[in-house]
């Protein structure tokens, strides 16, 4: 039997930091509505979709900080996408800043959720490996403060039956590390669901930009490839306020080849009709798990954190 789903992923351009919630949801609410004309049945968003990528400014006051995050979804301003897909019948993966509570204690996250065709979230991942600095870099073109603002996300690597399929999620700089990927395929991935913000410099040490779409790339097709899944990754991208994002909004096959790619930097939907049998077919042959893995040598993997010379 055939199993097919037509998938989208919908890359945005800036979202200025003077944006209301409002615009950027009505942004999304017309990518939405551009994915289901071309058949699409779910859609991808970036990571903290709904504001600026904050992480760039140092911030101290409480409010201040609070102003990114959402303590409800869907919450007043969120709602009328949620009602859209409904009435639509498109699903989607949505990054947002978690504002939660829990015995008392405020935590935040930078999470996602995936929403079903009939407006219902299934499911949330806050997101695990984030990059970055929590000082200030006097020093640095812009900050990266995700481990300022977020604590590490405490509910794994999971899956979702979703739209047919078996879905998986994870966050930006999630991509660059191969564990994220074998975890999510080890539980039936098929369709992993990434939303991104990539500096176009990097904070670290200096890069020419082709590498940072190279390793781009590079991340979602080896893992798309050696996991037999397909890969929806969701850009924002663009000179947002001055800093620029790479674009590179890409849907890859579990062949590991780029099925599309976005051509700009600015708003843009691209839609593929996704053949899930092809990752059927990887997973019982060259990447049949169960046949071909050799788990008695991998103990160091979730033993040891940082490498250790041992000659
Ligand atoms: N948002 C996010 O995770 N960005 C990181 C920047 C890493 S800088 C080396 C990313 O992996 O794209």
């Amino acid at each position: 039997m055939s199993r097919k789903l037509t998938a989208a992923v919908a890359q945005m351009g800036p979202v200025p930091l003077a944006d209301t919630r409002a615009t950027t949801v009505k942004r999304l609410s017309a990518l939405l509505r551009e994915a289901a004309s071309s058949g699409a049945r779910f859609v991808v968003f970036p990571e903290l979709a709904l504001t600026t990528f904050f992480p760039r400014y140092w911030m101290e006051e409480e409010s201040e900080i609070d102003r990114f995050f959402e303590s409800r979804m869907p919450g007043p301003q969120t709602r009328p996408l949620f009602d859209l897909a409904k009435d639509l019948g498109v699903g989607f993966y949505l990054g947002y800043a978690e504002r939660a509570e829990k015995e008392g204690k405020v935590h935040r996250y930078n999470s996602a959720i995936l929403v079903e065709r009939d407006g219902r979230i299934l499911g949330r991942y806050r997101k695990i490996h984030l990059p970055g600095h929590s000082e200030y870099l006097p020093h640095a073109p812009f900050q990266h403060l995700e481990k300022r603002y977020f604590e590490v996300g405490d509910e794994g690597f999971k899956v979702w039956r979703a739209f047919d399929a078996v879905v998986g999620m994870c966050i930006c700089n999630d991509r660059r590390w191969p564990e994220t990927f074998r975890v999510l395929a080890l539980q039936g991935a098929e369709i992993v669901a990434l939303g991104y913000n990539t500096p176009c410099e990097n904070i670290y040490h200096e890069e020419p930009l082709h590498l940072r779409m190279f390793h781009h790339r590079l991340s979602l097709q080896a893992n798309a490839y050696q996991n037999a899944s397909w890969v929806l990754a969701a850009a924002k991208a663009g000179k947002e306020d001055g800093f620029g994002l790479i674009g590179g909004s890409a849907i890859v096959a579990p062949t590991g080849e780029i099925a599309a790619q976005a051509q700009g930097e600015g708003d843009e939907v691209i839609a593929f009709t996704l053949d899930l049998e092809l990752g059927d077919y990887l997973r019982r042959t060259v990447f049949n798990f169960e046949k071909h893995r050799r788990i008695e040598h991998y103990r160091l993997i979730t033993e040891r954190v940082g490498a250790r010379e041992e000659v």
